[in-house]
């Protein structure tokens, strides 16, 4: 491999704490961060894995006001689900800590008064957005405007998600409140800025210098675009009541920046995990990694940096390997929208499926661009590829195994050039995988993972073992230790992406996983061991299931559009006399069915209470004939009558139309005589 540092120290951004996570959370940040990780560990590295909930800011005030909840509660309960999440999917932390927590507190306090102490604020009294009915000074999503980069009509008061650039709410073209609505005034405020113009000539040497190759183009182009376009500098206090209180006189009813303090988390985090801490965060031997979501460069490459620089005694991140979004079925991920996958509720619906969720998630990660996910290509990655080339290649091994040999590893023979030639790939793939795995693309690590599996089926199907074993019990015995080699050589290998099949495999094989620098050899199985029993990897997804997924976000989508839909103003007024002309009254269905070459019609019979007469309705797209005989409706009786599809209808049943177009009934509260006037 090509990297040694004595020690690494990786963090994955904190989420906040005020809501579950979805897939675009663990493909974006978690997962990429837990591969880079396991890998680490088993190279048997000194690697501490860091991460918590970040549980300041607007976005937890925001969401405990919707939820009529304290700050406090919003996140004890957030905290609680998000950690449980990423347990079950083994995202394999050494610490989940949280930026409420008193270490982090002192910490983040800590590091304000060292900034302060050494002069390397400014402190400004200027005029800030203040919202007067809420009574309530306006920052980050506390309002809301135009972008001044890019318009995007909803940016917030402290970045603009559309094009990820760091704003002050001063910035925004046309803002809002987003408390009240109402148009902010101006009102003085003092606050104390990090003067990032400052740093503007290091950062263009460390990060536009010093770091043009080994980036992501992603990232670094974001980084170089806003360098180029000059820093300003930038509040790191608010004037809130939920945060860590600004440590200073003169600063009541004032809180640090929830984006100051907040990747002092993974610091505070540390101190919580080993008194060890600072050789971690202070020794230049110590590889710092911040594995981030594309919104988060601006804070982790350029301001969070700038902090580390101002006090003066940290390492700087050697990477910070963003990752782009991920949409689902075609549409943005959305927590509003609630158009997500939530982990704790996959892992409800899909028992002991997390692996194939970090298979596909990895697969397919956004990695350069923004990508999709789909029930489809789940489905597809989890039976063709998962149970079709790795499960299958894996149950051959060890079922052909129990069956010739009773579990017995057998001894190779003479080896034929294709032996030769699988067992020289399989000695070369560790070192392949760790390559693409050191420079953070797991999408091509986990596509030579697979193409080991598919050469050990391969090479089973080119040797068809099943066949020989009636004529040439030595070539098989050859053949099927090579084919055992190669899953005890995955075993080690998948454990990054695929923890859980990983120690199912070592216990099929009776072996417990090995580090990585035992993968690849010939002999990792010796002669003569005995494996366990053969069970299935993976298990097929019917169509059924997935379905069922995609209805439930169209159903979703639907309950969106109820939610959001527009209600249509009033038609414009008619007289007492005008309405009395019409002559409703109550009837029941007392017969129904579909008009023939129509998709919308039905022809009812309706006992009016004065006659039984026929009307043809639109309603046949909600409703089927036999379910609505006898339902009671409302029924305008005096309606000329009119000739559709060859029908003569005789006055028109009263719906109510819901906002995703589906009708309702206008029907009494209770049952009442046919021929009831409504009035
Ligand atoms: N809480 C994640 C987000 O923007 C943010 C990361 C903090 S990492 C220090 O959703
Ligand atoms: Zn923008």
């Amino acid at each position: 491999m090509a990297e040694n540092y004595k020690r690494y120290t990786v963090t994955a951004a904190l989420p906040y704490a005020n809501g579950p996570v979805h897939i675009g959370h663990l493909a974006g940040v978690y997962l990429p961060a837990d591969i880079y990780v396991r890998y680490l560990r088993s190279q048997g590295r000194d690697v501490k894995f860091i991460c918590g909930s970040d549980e300041h800011g607007v976005p937890i005030t925001i969401r405990a006001k919707k939820e009529g909840i304290t700050p406090q509660q919003a996140v004890d309960k957030y905290h609680e689900l998000i950690k449980k999440s990423f347990e079950d999917f083994n995202v394999s932390f050494d610490i989940y800590s949280r930026t409420s927590s008193q270490t982090h507190h002192e910490t983040a306090s800590d590091f304000f008064l060292k900034l302060y102490n050494d002069g390397k604020f400014i402190e400004q009294t200027t005029q800030q957005y203040y919202d007067e009915k809420a009574q309530q000074f306006l920052a980050d999503r506390y309002i809301v405007g135009t972008c001044p980069k890019c318009g995007n009509e909803n940016a917030y008061g402290d970045q603009c998600e559309s094009c990820g650039t760091s704003l002050n709410a001063t910035d925004l073209i046309n803002p809002k409140s987003t408390l009240s609505g109402a148009v902010p005034v101006m009102r003085e405020t003092k606050h104390w800025y990090l003067p990032l113009n400052e740093y503007e000539a290091w950062l263009r040497e460390w990060i536009v210098e010093g770091h043009k190759g080994d980036w992501k183009p992603n990232v670094y182009g974001q980084c170089k675009s806003w360098i180029d376009q000059g820093l300003q500098p930038r509040a790191v206090t608010r004037d809130l009541d939920w945060g860590v209180p600004v440590p200073v006189a003169g600063a009541e009813g004032k809180v640090l920046y929830v984006w100051f303090d907040a990747p002092i988390g993974y610091i505070s985090a540390t101190k919580d995990l080993t008194p060890d801490w600072e050789t971690y965060w202070k020794d230049p031997e110590s590889k710092l990694v911040h594995f981030i979501g594309k919104d988060n460069i601006v804070f982790h490459c350029i301001i969070f940096p700038s902090m580390l620089k101002a006090h003066g005694d940290y390492v700087l991140p050697d990477n910070v390997p963003a990752n782009e979004f991920l949409n689902l079925e075609g549409d943005k991920i959305s927590t509003s929208r609630n158009w997500a996958v939530w982990l704790h509720e996959y892992l409800e619906e899909f028992p002991g499926k997390g692996d194939v969720l970090r298979y596909t998630l990895c697969a397919n990660a956004p990695e350069s661009k923004d990508n999709d996910f789909t029930w489809k290509d789940y489905q597809a990655r989890n039976n063709n590829e998962l149970l079709a080339i790795l499960g299958n290649f894996i149950n051959r091994a060890v079922v052909l195994t129990q069956k010739y040999y009773k579990g017995e590893v057998p001894a190779r023979g003479e080896l034929q050039d294709y032996d030769k030639e699988v067992l020289g790939v399989l000695e070369g793939m560790p070192m392949v995988i760790a390559t693409y795995i050191e420079r953070y693309r797991f999408r091509d690590a986990l596509s030579e993972l697979m193409n080991l599996a598919r050469l050990g089926n391969k090479y089973l199907a080119d040797t068809e073992p099943w066949k020989l074993i009636k004529t040439d019990e030595e070539r098989v015995k050859t053949i099927m230790n090579i084919a055992l080699q190669i899953s005890a050589s995955l075993s080690i290998l998948m454990e990054p992406f695929l923890p859980t099949s990983a120690q199912k495999l070592g216990s099929m094989l009776n072996k417990p996983v090995g580090t990585w620098a035992e993968a690849g050899s010939a002999d990792l199985l010796p002669v003569g061991h005995v494996i366990g029993t053969p069970e299935l990897m993976f298990e097929k997804v019917e169509d059924a299931a997935v379905e069922a997924q995609v209805q439930k976000l169209l159903d979703t989508k639907k309950a969106n559009e109820v939610a959001n839909a527009v209600v249509e103003p009033a038609k414009e007024n008619i007289s007492f006399e005008d309405f009395s002309k019409m002559d409703i009254r109550i009837g029941t269905i007392i017969e129904a069915e579909k008009v023939a070459k129509t998709k919308k019609l039905l022809k009812l019979k309706i006992d009016t209470g004065i006659d039984q007469r026929t009307v043809v309705s639109g309603i046949a797209e909600f409703f089927n004939p036999e379910e609505i005989i006898g339902q009671q409706v409302s029924i305008l009786v005096n309606l000329a009558p009119r000739e559709i599809k060859g029908i003569t209808s005789q006055g028109m049943i009263l719906m109510a139309e819901n906002a995703d177009g589906s009708l309702a009934f206008v029907q009494p509260s209770k049952e009442v005589k046919n021929g009831g006037t409504v009035s």
